[in-house]
């Protein structure tokens, strides 16, 4: 049974079978018609991922559900896709068994609730490397098609750097095929790890780069654009790094932050200053050859583990939704001209550690939260989505929530 309660209080049901166990809310994304994707792995052989409806004032119903079989720790990423195959039509990429062995993904040429006939599954190649803990679609290649950027943090580099971490890239859909790797040549780098792959433009050349974070080396690489071949981080690209055992680069978001038309990055460095945590914001564009360091942008601390995870608010100004353990910092500008302080408008704290684990923004400038490891009425750690709707000012709760999704 899978209930979602809507912003006006009522209670409408779905048919959706979510097992006591799963852990919902293990990955979140909306799509650009502003419906919200949600993962529920781990609760029996099954993985299951639903879409379900949301405005700009409520969260509805679940309109799809997609059921993972044999993928009972489907584990990975969701990500839209805005139109890879170009029939005019939207797709989903689904991460599958990323924390628990090879890894591999799924790309719904339908979306969600389709029988996937046409699905393309990409398979991990590497034991524990983890393929699809993070996913992005977008166009890196430069023939204006868009691909998928598939990770895999766990993964081997190239020569004998254990679990340096690989971000594939796969090109001209639907047939797809493997047109790009890279990675870093620092061992547990933990390139790519989950939230920390960013699509955008670094340079502000018109060609679609990515940043990419390595919390395990305390690295955040700018990749620039078209990607081609197999490559690493020391023959291209930007490298910004923090101090030692920072965790910087754990999050990895871009958004035009001081509105001057180049994109900027923000990351998360929840170990930043003896693990109080903080967020860095790093004003593009960049020199996509630039060694950089945190010290070069806005930096904003915050309570224990802050930064782990980054949503960007599709407010105007864009603001920053920086979580941490148990809680949400709304953080918003000006952040033009930078470097300006960063005020905090909004704090949002849960009942449980492991709310805030997952964050997607909306595109009407709100917030849904997700806490994948908090029981929810008599389902043990079954999990739990929060969204709170535009506007979030003040000290809140997570009783605040406009509307919440339990199975
Ligand atoms: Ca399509
Ligand atoms: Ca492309
Ligand atoms: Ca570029
Ligand atoms: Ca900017």
């Amino acid at each position: 049974m899978f209930l979602l309660f809507a912003c006006d209080g009522t209670e409408p049901t779905t048919p959706t079978d979510i097992a006591a166990g799963a852990r919902l809310g293990d990955a979140l994304a909306f799509d650009a018609a502003g419906d919200l994707l949600v993962t529920a792995p781990g609760s029996s052989e099954d993985g299951v991922a639903v879409q379900v409806q949301a405005t700009a004032s409520s969260i509805g119903d679940a309109k799809a559900t997609w059921v993972a079989a044999g993928a009972g720790d489907l584990g990975g990423d969701i990500a839209p896709c805005a139109d890879a195959d170009g029939d005019g039509r939207p797709e989903v990429i689904v991460g599958l068994g990323s924390t628990s062995g090879r890894g591999g993904a799924e790309w719904l040429p339908d979306g969600l609730g389709t029988a996937p006939v046409d699905a393309v599954r990409v398979d991990g190649s590497e034991a524990a490397g983890g393929l699809g803990d993070a996913l992005a679609c977008a166009d890196v290649t430069g023939d204006d098609r868009i691909d998928l950027v598939i990770s895999a943090p766990y993964a081997d580099g190239f020569g004998l750097a254990t679990a340096a971490g690989v971000v594939r890239v796969f090109t001209e859909a639907p047939a797809f095929h493997a047109a790009a790797t890279y990675t870093t040549t620092f061992a547990s780098g933990r390139l790519g790890t989950r939230g920390a792959l960013a699509p955008l433009d670094l340079d502000g050349d018109g060609v679609g780069d990515l940043a990419v974070g390595a919390p395990g080396s305390d690295d955040v690489y700018g990749v620039p654009g078209p990607m081609a071949g197999s490559f690493d981080n020391n023959n291209t690209g930007a490298n910004w790094y923090g101090p030692g055992l920072s965790e910087f680069g754990a999050a990895v978001v871009a958004a035009d932050f001081d509105a001057d038309g180049h994109d900027d990055l923000a990351v998360g460095a929840p170990s930043y200053g003896f693990e109080a945590g903080a967020v860095v914001i790093l004003q593009g564009p960049f020199d996509p050859d630039v060694l950089g360091s945190s010290d070069e942008g806005v930096r904003q601390d915050g309570g224990a583990g802050a930064g782990s995870k980054l949503a960007v608010l599709a407010t105007d100004p864009p603001a920053l939704a920086v979580g941490s353990d148990g809680r949400v910092d709304i953080i918003q500008g000006p952040f033009a001209p930078m470097p300006l302080a960063v005020a905090a408008v909004a704090q949002v704290s849960g009942q449980s550690r492991s709310f805030a684990a997952t964050m997607a923004a909306d595109p009407f400038g709100g917030l849904a939260v997700g806490d994948p490891d908090a029981a929810s009425g008599d389902a043990p750690e079954a999990g739990v989505v929060r969204w709170f709707e535009a506007g979030l000012l003040g000290s809140l709760t997570d009783a605040d929530a406009s509307g919440m999704i339990v199975p």
